[in-house]
């Protein structure tokens, strides 16, 4: 339990009809009562009751304002402490006064985000409600906002607690086959096998929704990569829908990388226009593109673009096989020109990917680039309201999955209970991490510095 009473004002800054300033903690009535004078004397405090009063000032010897004073008695607040809001207009100077006046009593200026802290602090919510509600308070889109809602009840940390359970009951199968190894020692081996697999199903599952949940929240980052003078930056130009890029004749024109949020069918994507790979040893250039194979090596996908005018050289091989694993789609692009490439001359290294033919000059095709983009990068799955909207999760999702398949791996290879017991083991702390009850002080400044409003 923190001892000390915070202050906040809740509502958003600027000027409103109405503004909100909550206190939590033990003293949060009395420190109001310092300022607050109710126009009927009220003994005891009611709760829960809107109470009308006045805000006395004492530098100015007089009331300022009027206001409602709403007392919420612990524990059964948003903090689990005791909580007061007050309502009054909503001028930012009489809000801040009021702010003032409840420090000057005592209190202590709230930092962003810790009213919810609290409530995790005191039980009310776990670590991936408090996510939520951040979240929400946060949406960018009606969707996001849905999901987040979702998860303020719990179902997210309902599903997370459902696979510690599949590990602590797989956990207890190894373990009784290692006491008594005579005793039906198959049968624990195929339930142990079905076990992880399905958690690992389960798993794998929430962690592709990332990938959508993304596309929610802050869009998925796309690079343009490709040798100089392909056209990546008309390309993006064309995308964005402006000159947002300089586009000139000569190779090594963009020598930095430029971002720009696009909207392709209610998603978000972030494009990139990244420097072209060139021989340069000019240091500006060569930073440009040391920069922009780092934006390339983080983007959630490629546009691999190829000048189909031309044919292929070493720098477009050495893209075709650049960051193999990202999903890409390559471009072949100058297709207003005489073409010397075609889609089946890089059959083999697309390797799969879709291979789209424009001129990013002549604008032609670009509606079905963008179809193809949508195609390629959004998942199509169906995941529920079960999607993830944090790397954290996700990152912690990814231990416990290679985890559970290296258990896997070592009972499919016989290897004694005592070795998979371990490697299953080792998964209960990246668990816990994601439940938030493991109170890690880095892990708690990392979710709650992330916004910047005074909830
Ligand atoms: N004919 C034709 N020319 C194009 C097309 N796209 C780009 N270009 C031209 O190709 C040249 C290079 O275009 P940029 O967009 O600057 O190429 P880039 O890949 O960004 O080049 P760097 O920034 O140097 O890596 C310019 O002269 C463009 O006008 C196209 O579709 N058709
Ligand atoms: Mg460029």
């Amino acid at each position: 339990m923190v001892d000390d009473t915070i202050i906040a004002i809740s509502t958003p800054p600027g000027f409103g009809g109405l503004g909100v300033i909550r206190l939590s903690g033990p003293k949060a009535l009395p420190i109001a009562q310092s300022f607050f004078h109710p126009f009927r004397p009220q003994n005891p405090f009611p709760a829960r009751q809107p109470v009308l009063g006045k805000i006395y000032h004492p530098k100015e010897q007089g009331f300022i304002e009027e206001a409602f004073l709403t007392y919420f008695p612990r524990p059964k607040t948003y903090t689990r402490e005791d909580v007061v809001e007050i309502s009054c207009h909503g001028s930012p100077l009489l809000l801040e006064e009021i702010v003032r006046l409840g420090i000057s009593a005592g209190a202590r200026l709230a930092r962003p985000g810790e009213f919810t802290l609290r409530a995790y602090l005191n039980g009310r919510l776990d670590i991936l409600q408090a996510e939520a509600v951040l979240d929400l308070i946060k949406a960018t889109s009606l969707k996001q906002a849905a999901i987040s809602f979702q998860q303020l009840s719990g179902s997210l940390s309902q599903l997370f607690k459902s696979f510690r359970q599949k590990i602590i009951e797989v956990l207890s199968l190894l373990e009784t086959s290692i006491e008594f190894p005579e005793e039906e020692i198959k049968i624990t081996s195929s339930q142990v096998k079905e076990a992880l697999q399905e958690t690992i199903n389960q798993i794998t599952t929430l962690i592709q929704s990332y990938a959508l949940g993304k596309t929610y929240t802050e869009g998925l980052r796309l690079a343009i990569v490709g040798r100089a003078n392909v056209g990546k930056s008309t390309l993006f130009n064309s995308l964005v829908g402006h000159e947002r890029a300089i586009v000139t004749h000569l190779p090594g024109t963009t020598r930095d990388y430029l971002e720009e949020k696009i909207l392709i069918k209610n998603s978000v994507f972030r494009i990139v226009d990244t420097a072209g790979l060139s021989q340069s040893t000019h240091p500006v250039e060569k930073e440009g593109i040391r920069r922009s194979q780092e934006r390339a090596r983080h983007a959630d996908g490629l546009l691999l673009v190829l000048d189909a005018s031309q044919p292929l050289t070493p720098e477009d091989h050495h893209f075709l096989h650049l960051f193999n694993q990202k999903p890409a789609l390559i471009i072949l692009n100058k297709i207003d020109l005489s073409v010397k490439i075609s889609a089946q001359d890089i059959q083999g290294e697309a390797r799969g990917r879709e291979i789209v033919a424009i001129s990013a000059l002549q604008a032609k095709n670009l509606a079905a680039l963008k179809e193809k983009i949508h195609q390629t990068f959004i998942p199509h799955q169906d995941f529920g309201q079960e999607v993830i909207l944090h790397q954290r999760q996700k990152v912690l999702l990814e231990q416990i999955k290679d985890g559970l398949t290296k258990a896997l791996a070592l009972l499919d290879s016989h290897h004694s209970e005592e070795f998979i017991v371990e490697e299953v083991r080792q998964t209960l702390p990246a668990i816990n991490e994601l439940l938030g009850e493991v109170r890690s002080e880095e892990v708690l400044q990392n979710i709650f510095n992330q916004f910047c409003i005074g909830k």
